[in-house]
């Protein structure tokens, strides 16, 4: 008979829901440690979530033979708004297959360089938003957010949020923020406090409405006024599957549109905005940064899409920043009969399972100092040489994210942009506190921008001294 699995002291009832207020990540990893097989389960009251952070055991659930993406309870609560979309549908549903088959074109590497322009576009948008700033201090997540829900927008579906003219965030975000916190919550309250909590259905019950609203705008628009580009609204509107030689239909176009809205913005500025908080921490990482922006993008240049794959430190500063802090922090699984895992723990036919991301992306077996942020772990010797399943900030196998490009792209333009203008510092000695919705971002992070003198560029890299708040403080 298999053993089961390891799991802390719980209460009776609550199980361990008292140490999860205010979100999963940290109490998560903070638990994981006690743990060293690297599997352990937790009772949100009745109900029993399981998460893995061992990479071996990761390499198991990642075997599409044997296992297959299972959306848990906080993605089923999602669903209500986001349906059977790509993100949240079962993978047996047809219109994932459909969907995916339709769409995958909409990210190959032709409709990337299509969308270079737009996303550069953006990016010159928050760098002439800075400038005008220069000397104060920025809210690095809400204009991150700004960055790449246009950039998404305009990209996919040609609508423009203008979210760089406004001094509050589109009232769509606001929305989005409590829904998707409404579904965070419904995991961690009891159901007797679900039972009582009328008021945040309600709330939600609008929020919804708030979002379809602006999502059938779009859409409405865009049949008024047809384009004849390859954009993803116009591969849902038109396109057939090859497979079926079917259509989207309606309600899942809505679905889809709400689901790369949110999907394409929320972890894309996480990841930015985490980046930058440890760049700030990290000055010789920043010094790297400086010295090869302006190699790559000298003077005032406009930046072309092979550029993109010049900006190799700015990538591996990215790369970094995900594997402590990878934005979508959880993604579950469930085999298709009953399996055992590692030889010895019993995974249930349909049973979600949780592989914990930044468990896995800290676990000591394959990282060494896992705290460290240390941007030479993406050096391509280390990276040949590391275990396969130790990093999945995308998830796995076909239900992999499939904006995977279009946020690296759009990230690394945007970072090296904002420094070949900016010296950025942290005057107030920012400590790193998580927010989590769903995906997770650094809460309450300012940052302090100034434009750059042209003789800055000349010393970058150098070990001068420098000014307080000048770009490279202390180069090693
Ligand atoms: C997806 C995704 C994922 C998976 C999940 C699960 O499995 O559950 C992950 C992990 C992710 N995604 C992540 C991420 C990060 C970042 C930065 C991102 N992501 C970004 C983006 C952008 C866009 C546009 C997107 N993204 C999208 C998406 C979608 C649609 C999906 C679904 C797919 C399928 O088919 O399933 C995803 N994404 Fe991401």
């Amino acid at each position: 008979k298999p053993p089961s699995i390891p799991m802390p002291p719980a209460l009776p009832m609550v199980g361990h829901l008292h140490q999860l207020r205010g979100g999963l990540v940290s109490p998560l990893l903070r638990m994981g440690r006690d743990f060293p097989d690297g599997i352990f389960k937790l009772k949100f009251g009745s109900r029993v979530g399981i998460f893995v952070t061992d990479p071996d055991l990761v390499a198991e659930l990642s075997d599409e033979r044997r296992f297959r993406k299972m959306p848990g309870p906080a993605l089923r609560v999602v669903r209500k708004f986001a349906g059977d979309g790509l993100f949240t549908a079962f993978s047996d549903e047809p219109n994932w297959g459909k969907a995916h088959r339709i769409l995958l074109p909409a990210f190959s590497q032709r409709a990337m360089r299509g969308y270079f322009d737009m996303i550069v576009e953006v990016c010159d948008q928050l760098v002439e938003k800075w400038s005008r700033a220069s000397g104060a201090d920025v809210h690095v997540a809400d204009d991150m957010t700004r960055l790449t829900l246009d950039s998404i927008a305009i990209a996919g579906f040609g609508h423009r949020f203008d979210s760089f003219q406004r001094e509050e965030l589109d009232s769509f975000l606001t929305a989005l923020g409590r829904a998707l916190g409404e579904a965070l919550s419904t995991i961690t309250r009891l159901p007797i406090q679900n039972r009582f909590a009328k008021r945040a259905k309600a709330q939600y019950e609008a929020d919804i409405a708030e979002m379809n609203a602006l999502v059938d705008g779009i859409i409405a628009d865009r049949r008024r006024n047809p384009t004849d580009g390859r954009d993803l609204l116009n591969l849902m509107l038109t396109a057939t599957d090859p497979e079926t030689g079917e259509q989207l239909d309606d309600v899942n176009i809505r679905y889809q549109v709400l689901t790369f809205l949110i999907a394409g913005h929320e972890t894309t500025s996480g990841m930015l905005t985490f980046a930058f908080s440890y760049l700030l921490r990290n000055p010789a990482v920043l010094a790297q940064a400086y010295a090869e922006v302006d190699r790559v993008l000298p003077g005032d240049r406009r930046p072309d899409f092979t550029d993109v794959a010049r900006l190799e430190v700015v990538e591996r500063i990215l790369k970094e920043a995900l594997r402590l802090w990878p934005t979508a922090p959880a993604f579950s699984l469930a085999p298709f009969e009953d399996e055992v895992i590692g030889g010895r723990w019993l995974m249930r036919k349909d049973r979600p399972v949780n592989v914990f991301v930044p468990g896995l992306h800290r676990n000591p077996k394959v990282w060494p100092e896992p705290e460290e942020f240390s941007i030479d772990r993406w050096l391509p010797e280390a990276e040949a040489a590391r275990h396969p399943h130790a990093y999945k900030p995308f998830g796995n196998g076909e239900r992999a994210c499939i904006g995977r490009q279009f946020a690296m792209v759009e990230a690394k333009i945007a970072m090296a942009m904002i420094l070949r203008r900016f010296a950025i510092s942290d005057p107030h000695a920012y400590r790193l506190r998580i927010k989590e919705t769903l995906s997770i971002k650094p809460d309450d992070f300012f940052m302090r921008v100034r434009l750059r003198a042209p003789h800055e560029r000349l010393q970058l890299g150098h070990a001068e001294p420098v000014a307080e708040d000048a770009p490279v403080a202390a180069v090693a």
